[in-house]
C-alpha cells in the first residue's frame, strides 16, 4: 500500500489525540475535586497528577522536541517527571490544582493543534509518519486505563457506568488450538507507531504447541480455588508461595467469599462472580500457580505473539488475529466501551485463522517470559520508555485489556509488570507444549 498522505497522517493524529482527550475529561470530571486530588491508593497517582502529567509529556515530545518551542512552565516539569517522585509521594508534592492541572492539559492541546497544522511528516525520526503524535495520543490512553485502575481502587458510590457486553451462548467449542512448530516472524519494523520494544521484527523458531481457544475464565479459576490451590504450595514457585502466604491472598483482588459464593466489587458495585467472564486481576505468581494446577503453564511471549499473528496460508505474520484491518468494536473487547470483560468465546470474528479468540481486549494476559530487548533493540526516543525496566524484574503482559484503546493495542504491543502487580486489568490464558 502506499504511504498515507500528510492530510491522511494529520487526521489521523488529530482523531487519536482528540478521542484520548475526550476519555481523560471523562475520568476526571466524574469525580468532585477532593477525589481528584486524594491517593485512593499507595500504588496510585491522585488522579489530577495523571491529568498534569499527560500535559507535560505532550508539551515537552510535541511542543519542545518537535516544534522546537520555549518550555511553558519549566518549574512543574520536576513534579510530573515519573522518576522524581514515587506514586505513593505524589499526593504531598505542590501539584497544580485540578482547574490549573486542565487549564495547562488545554493549553498544551491548543498550541499542539497549530503544530499539527504545519507539520512534515517526513522531516525526522520522531516525526516520520506522524510518530511523535501517535506516541503521545498512546501515553495519554496508556494513563486513562491507569486512572481507569485508580477509579476500580477507590472506594464509594459508582461514578462510571457502561453498557455490558453482548451475552453470548456458552462457549462449547475446543478447548484449545494447535499452533504448528517452524519460523514465525516476531516484532515489527514497518507499523508506524509501534513503540521502540515492539522493534524490530525477527525471526523466531517456535516448537508446536496448544493454547487455550478463550482466556482462563471465573468459573475455571473458582474449581482451582475449591480444589484448595492457594493452600497448596506444589502449585506455586517459591517466591509466590512466600507472597501469597505474606500477603494473605487467596482469591483475585476485589473478591469476597459470602456464605457459598464468590462477591466483587467492580466500579463501586458489587456483583456475584460472573462464571463465564475471563478471570481479572490475578497476579502472575497466581496466573502460574493455576497453570500448573491444571497440568498446564502459561505461553512464552514468543508462543503468545505466535498464535496472535501466524497466518498458516502465507507463513507470515498479520497486524492483529483476525488480519491487518485496525480494530473494529465486532473484532474485540477494547477502548473502555464496556467496563468489564466479555464473555469467553466473544467476538468470533476477532478469532485468529487457527481460531484462537479474545485474544485482543478483554483483558492482559500474563505470559512466562522476562521483559527483555528484541535483537536489534534501540531505545527510541527516550530510554525510560522501557530500557529501563528490561530485566527479570517485569513479567510480560499481552493483547491489551477493555480499558486500552485501540491506538495503544496491536498484535505487537508489549506490556510489562512486577510479577506481584494485581490492581492492573489482568487474566491469562494457558499452554503446554504439542509432541514434536
Ligand atoms: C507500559 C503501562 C507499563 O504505565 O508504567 C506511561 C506506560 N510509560 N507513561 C506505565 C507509560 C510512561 C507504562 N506501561
Ligand atoms: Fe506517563
Amino acid at each position: 500500500a502506499a504511504a498515507p498522505d500528510a492530510d491522511v497522517l494529520r487526521a489521523r493524529a488529530l482523531a487519536s489525540l482528540t478521542t484520548a482527550r475526550a476519555r481523560t475529561t471523562l475520568l476526571t470530571t466524574c469525580v468532585e475535586e477532593p477525589d481528584l486530588t486524594a491517593q485512593h491508593s499507595p500504588l496510585m497517582s491522585p488522579l489530577v497528577w495523571d491529568l498534569a502529567h499527560i500535559g507535560n509529556q505532550e508539551e515537552l515530545w510535541l511542543l519542545r522536541a518537535v516544534a522546537g518551542r520555549e518550555a511553558m512552565r519549566p518549574e512543574i516539569d520536576g513534579l510530573y517527571d515519573a522518576f522524581e517522585h514515587s506514586r505513593a509521594e505524589r499526593p504531598s508534592l505542590p501539584l497544580l490544582p485540578p482547574a490549573e492541572a486542565r487549564r495547562y492539559a488545554a493549553e498544551v492541546r491548543d498550541r499542539v493543534t497549530d503544530v499539527l497544522e504545519s507539520a512534515d511528516f517526513h522531516g525526522t525520526r520522531l516525526t516520520e509518519s506522524g510518530f511523535a503524535f501517535g506516541m503521545i495520543a498512546q501515553h495519554e490512553q496508556q494513563h486513562d486505563e491507569t486512572m481507569l485502575i485508580t477509579h476500580q481502587l477507590r472506594t464509594g458510590p459508582p461514578v462510571l457506568t457502561a453498557p455490558d457486553p453482548e451475552p453470548v451462548p456458552l462457549f462449547t467449542g475446543p478447548a484449545e488450538v494447535l499452533v504448528p512448530g517452524g519460523p514465525f516472524t516476531m516484532g515489527t519494523s514497518g507499523e508506524p507507531w509501534a513503540l521502540d520494544n515492539e522493534r524490530p521484527a525477527h525471526r523466531r523458531e517456535v516448537a508446536p504447541f496448544h493454547i487455550d481457544t478463550t482466556p482462563v475464565t471465573n468459573a475455571a479459576y473458582q474449581a482451582f480455588i475449591e480444589d484448595g490451590g492457594y493452600d497448596e504450595e506444589r502449585w506455586w514457585t517459591s517466591q509466590g508461595w512466600a507472597h501469597i502466604r505474606g500477603h494473605g491472598i487467596h482469591a483475585p483482588l476485589f473478591w469476597h467469599r459470602d456464605g457459598r459464593q464468590w462477591l466483587r466489587r467492580r466500579f463501586g458495585v458489587t456483583e456475584v462472580v460472573p462464571p463465564d467472564e475471563p478471570v481479572l486481576h490475578v497476579c502472575w505468581y497466581e496466573a502460574d500457580a493455576y497453570a500448573r494446577w491444571a497440568g498446564r503453564r502459561l505461553p512464552t511471549e514468543t508462543e503468545w505473539e505466535k498464535a496472535a499473528r501466524f497466518d498458516p496460508a502465507t507463513g507470515g505474520s498479520m497486524r492483529y488475529p483476525w488480519g491487518d484491518a485496525d480494530p473494529a468494536p465486532e473484532h474485540a473487547n477494547l477502548g473502555q466501551r464496556h467496563l468489564r470483560p466479555a464473555p469467553a468465546g466473544s467476538y468470533p470474528a476477532g478469532a485468529s485463522p487457527l481460531g484462537v479468540r479474545q485474544l485482543i481486549g478483554d483483558v492482559w494476559e500474563w505470559t512466562s517470559s522476562d521483559f527483555l530487548p528484541y535483537p536489534g533493540f534501540r531505545a527510541f526516543p527516550y530510554k525510560e520508555y522501557s530500557e529501563v525496566f528490561f530485566g527479570p524484574d517485569h513479567k510480560v503482559l499481552r493483547g491489551g485489556s477493555f480499558a486500552v484503546d485501540p491506538v495503544a493495542c496491536r498484535g505487537t504491543f508489549r506490556n510489562w509488570d512486577y510479577p506481584v502487580r494485581r490492581q492492573i486489568f489482568s487474566g491469562f490464558r494457558t499452554a503446554r507444549p504439542a509432541a514434536a
